[in-house]
């Protein structure tokens, strides 16, 4: 039981002094939205709504900037989170044979 204790405690402190050493922010990820001719308007705004949680509104604004310069930021999130709505996003796009494209850029302080 006290050794148990001791190990235990032992644990904890580690935990604790290595949160306080090594804890930084995670390096973010932007996910890139890309223009294409055959992809409808319709399913880009449904996809900001469904994967990137916009509001109708702001949807239809982010599909706009991308339909009129080619490219626009979905949202930015810790690496495996982009990564997760990238796929999601590229995997809902095949299913509808749409070819729209989505990737990853490391977002970096202007
Ligand atoms: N350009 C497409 C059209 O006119 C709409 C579109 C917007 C497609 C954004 C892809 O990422 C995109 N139907």
């Amino acid at each position: 039981m006290a050794e148990r204790r001791q190990f235990q405690d032992e644990r904890d402190t580690g935990v604790i002094t290595q949160s306080k050493k090594r804890l930084k922010p995670p390096p973010l990820y932007k996910v890139l939205l890309h223009n294409d001719d055959y992809t409808t308007r319709e399913f880009v705004v449904m996809i900001l709504q469904a994967v990137f949680n916009k509001s109708e509104t702001e949807a239809t604004q982010i599909m706009l900037h991308v339909h009129h310069n080619g490219v626009g930021v979905a949202g930015i999130y810790p690496y495996e989170i982009a990564e997760t709505k990238a796929e999601k996003t590229m995997s809902w796009a095949r299913k509808y044979e749409f070819p729209l494209r989505c990737t990853l850029e490391p977002e970096t302080d202007e």
